[in-house]
C-alpha cells in the first residue's frame, strides 16, 4: 500500500533502524513494488552553464562564488541533439537537460529549450528538465512539446532551507513543483545530503516529500560534491552509510518510487554503490559528466552492471505498465 500520510514520528523510526536491519525491510519492499535487477540510467547535460544568480551554498553555478566554471550561454539545439543521440546509444533512457538560471523567462531561450525537448523525445527517450522556477503557463508549455519529467529538488528540510539559500524559499519550490504536476509532468524532486544538515533535517525533508498528494516520480538522492570555491568546499564527505540510511528510508516511505543514488558517485567504490542498490536504489545518472562535475564513465557502470547482475530499465516502461492494465 502507498501511504501519504507517513508521521514524523514513523518515519524517525524507519529511519533509525539499526542499518542491517533497515537494509532488510527496505530491500523487502524494494522486491515487492520493484524489479530489483533493474536500473534507471539517466544522462545529464548542462545546456547552459554558470553565471546563476541564485546563492545556492553548495553549487559550483552560482554568479557570486569563484569555483572556475566558464559561463556559458544556451546550446545550439543541434548540438544538445548530438548528446542526447550518444547518450541512447550508450544505453541511457532518460536525458535529462540543466540550466544555472534561477527561473524561466518566456524569451527566446525558452523558445529553443521547446525546440530540444521536442527533439530528444522524437529520439524516443524521455525528455527531463531542470530549468528553475516556473510558472503554470511554462510548465503547460513544456508538457505540450513532450516533457516527460521535470527536476526541482527541495535539497534539505525547510527549517534549514534558509541556512544554505536565501535568494528564493521554500514555498517557491512547493509551488513549482505544484505547478509541474498539475501539467501532467512527473515529478523528479529529491535532495541533498552533507550540507551540515541534522538528521531530524533529512527526516523533515522526508517527510514533505512522502507526504505529497502524490509521490514523486523519481527521488534523487545526492551526496554533496564539495566544489572548490562554494561556501560548502570544506564540509566532511558525506558517509557512505548515511547514504545507505537516506535511500533506504526513502524507498519505505516511497515504494514505487524511482530512488535515484546521484551525486557522489565517483567516491564510493562498487561495493558501496551495490549496497545503495540494495537498500533500493533503482536509478542513476550515467556519463562521464554531472553537469559541471565528474561522474563514473558509461564503461565503467556497465561493468558495475554486469558484476551485480543489473540491467537498464527500458523508456516509458510506467505507461506501458499502465496501459496494459
Ligand atoms: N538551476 C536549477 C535549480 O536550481 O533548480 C536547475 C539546476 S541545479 C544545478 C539542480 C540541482 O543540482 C540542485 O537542486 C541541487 O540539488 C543539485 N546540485 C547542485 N550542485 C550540487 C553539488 N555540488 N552537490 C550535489 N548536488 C548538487
Ligand atoms: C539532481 O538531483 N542531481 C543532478 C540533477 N538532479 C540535476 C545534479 C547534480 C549536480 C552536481 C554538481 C554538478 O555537476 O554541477
Ligand atoms: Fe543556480 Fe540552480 Fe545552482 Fe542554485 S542550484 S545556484 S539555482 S544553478
Amino acid at each position: 500500500m502507498i501511504r501519504n500520510n507517513w508521521t514524523l514520528s514513523e518515519i524517525e523510526q524507519i529511519y533509525n533502524t539499526p542499518l542491517l536491519e533497515l537494509i532488510y525491510q527496505a530491500a523487502t519492499v524494494h522486491r515487492t513494488y520493484n524489479d530489483t535487477a533493474e536500473v534507471q540510467v539517466c544522462t545529464l547535460l548542462s545546456i547552459k552553464t554558470g553565471g546563476c544568480s541564485e546563492d545556492c551554498a553548495y553549487c559550483p553555478q552560482a554568479a557570486r562564488y569563484s569555483t572556475g566554471v566558464d559561463v556559458q550561454s544556451l546550446m545550439k539545439t543541434g548540438e544538445v541533439l548530438e548528446y542526447a543521440k550518444k547518450a541512447k546509444q550508450a544505453g541511457s533512457t532518460r536525458f535529462c537537460m540543466g540550466a544555472a538560471w534561477r527561473e524561466v523567462r518566456d524569451n527566446r531561450d525558452f523558445d529553443r529549450v521547446i525546440e530540444m525537448v521536442k527533439e530528444v523525445n522524437e529520439l524516443g527517450m524521455e525528455v527531463c528538465c531542470t530549468l528553475g522556477m516556473l510558472t503554470a503557463g511554462q510548465a503547460q508549455k513544456l508538457a505540450d512539446a513532450g516533457l516527460y519529467a521535470y527536476n526541482h529538488n527541495l535539497d534539505t528540510s525547510s527549517e534549514y532551507y534558509g541556512e544554505i539559500i536565501t535568494t528564493r524559499t521554500y514555498e517557491d519550490r512547493l509551488q513549482t513543483l505544484d505547478n509541474v504536476r498539475k501539467a501532467g509532468v512527473t515529478v523528479c524532486c529529491g535532495g541533498i545530503i552533507g550540507l551540515g544538515e541534522t538528521h531530524e533535517d533529512r527526516i523533515n525533508m522526508l517527510h514533505t516529500l512522502s507526504t505529497m498528494p502524490e509521490h514523486p516520480e523519481s527521488v534523487p538522492i545526492n551526496a554533496l560534491v564539495r566544489v572548490k570555491g562554494t561556501p560548502l568546499e570544506n564540509q566532511p564527505k558525506v558517509d557512505v552509510w548515511d547514504m545507505v540510511r537516506m535511500i533506504a528510508t526513502a524507498r519505505i516511505l516511497m515504494p514505487a518510487t524511482m530512488v535515484r543514488l546521484s551525486a557522489g558517485r565517483t567516491e564510493m567504490s562498487v561495493a558501496e554503490q551495490a549496497m545503495c542498490f540494495l537498500a533500493g536504489a533503482n536509478s542513476i545518472f550515467a556519463g562521464e559528466k554531472l553537469l559541471t562535475t565528474p561522474n563514473p564513465t558509461f564503461e565503467e557502470d556497465h561493468q558495475m552492471f554486469e558484476l551485480l547482475g543489473l540491467k537498464a530499465r527500458e523508456a516509458f516502461k510506467a505507461e506501458r505498465e499502465t496501459s496494459e492494465v
